[in-house]
């Protein structure tokens, strides 16, 4: 019988990943490997499909000669060269939809956390100042105008939550949505100025990399409040820094940072910001069903029934 095929793990996954790949592949782990630039020389002409969290450009591609497929732990993939891998016939996949909720969830309370203060009144009962004076008085989500930059699947399951709250919703993104009634802006600045709280929810990537800058936080305005639960790269945190120190907006709730896990201490420092490491998705069913949905991407891939969700680069169509 043939080999089963080698599968490489580029970092820690979900220990549903392995359980589910023993007996049917060879899984190699890098993470963790004594020396994992030895270990890619010696299996790397082997393995066919990797896992990963984290980048995957045209210097990796070049170690894994006989790579058929690349299955991303996450929707968001701007750390894998995807065109780089449609032009060596590597298709590329995501996990779209299994975390659509809970990211919206999440994207909704830290929209409640920052703008009522949540963080920083649960801080001022604990350091016991409750009983000295009230916690001073916040701004409030009544009145306010939500732009959301990037209508996706998030996006829309963002603004579907929101419309409840009863805010006016307005977006930005490459294209006006034919299936949404929400105020469409053909250019950032001009939702940054519309708008009171802008939530970033949109690919990460060279194409979107500082979109979010000192114009665009100046036209958002001294009541402004920006929402990250995209990439760091959307926004220039150096320009979102003095914004903030300036008052140049309100404040801010981050997710995500431009070189996580490490988090500027100037960011930490101030009291307008509500920062959180990266947990968008990171509940048990959440990060269970995105690992399944790897599990499922790499298992129906090598049963040659084709990936279950290529991404847009790396487009799939059964052999004729
Ligand atoms: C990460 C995410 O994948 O899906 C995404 O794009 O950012 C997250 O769900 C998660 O941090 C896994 O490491």
């Amino acid at each position: 019988p043939e080999a089963p095929p080698e599968i490489l793990l580029l970092k820690q996954m979900h220990p549903l990943v392995e359980t589910a790949f023993e007996g049917r592949f060879t899984v190699h782990q890098l993470a963790g490997a004594a020396n994992p630039e030895a270990m890619l020389a010696e299996i790397g002409p082997r393995i066919r499909g990797l896992c990963v969290g984290g980048q995957v450009d045209a210097a990796r591609m070049d170690k894994l000669p006989k790579l058929e497929l690349i299955a991303n732990f996450g929707v968001g993939y701007d750390a894998v060269d995807a065109v780089e891998a449609h032009r060596r016939g590597i298709v590329v996949t995501n996990t779209p939809d299994v975390l659509t909720d809970e990211v919206a969830d999440l994207a909704v309370g830290l929209v409640l956390a920052t703008i009522r203060r949540l963080p920083q009144a649960d801080r001022y009962l604990r350091e016991g100042h409750w009983p000295k004076a009230p916690f001073p008085l916040t701004a409030s989500l009544r009145g306010r105008r939500v732009g959301i930059l990037g209508l996706g699947r998030i996006g829309k399951a963002i603004a579907h939550r929101l419309e409840s709250f009863g805010v006016a919703i307005d977006y930005h993104g490459r294209s006006r949505k034919a299936d949404v009634a929400y105020t469409y802006h053909d250019s950032l600045i001009g939702m940054a100025r519309a708008v009171h709280i802008l939530i970033v929810v949109a690919p990460g990537g060279d194409d979107t990399r500082g979109l979010v800058d000192a114009s665009i936080l100046e036209a958002l305005g001294p009541e402004g409040i920006l929402i990250n639960v995209a990439r760091g790269s959307l926004v220039d945190e150096t320009a979102l820094i003095a914004a903030l120190q300036a008052g140049t907006i309100l404040g801010a709730g981050l997710d995500v940072f431009e070189n996580e896990p490490h988090v500027p201490a100037d960011l930490a420092a101030l009291d307008n910001t509500v920062l959180l490491p990266h947990v968008g998705s990171a509940s048990e069913h959440t990060r269970t069903a995105m690992a399944q949905l790897v599990v499922d991407n790499v298992v129906s891939w090598f049963e040659g029934r084709g990936p279950l969700t290529p991404v847009s680069e790396t487009p799939w169509s059964p052999p004729a």
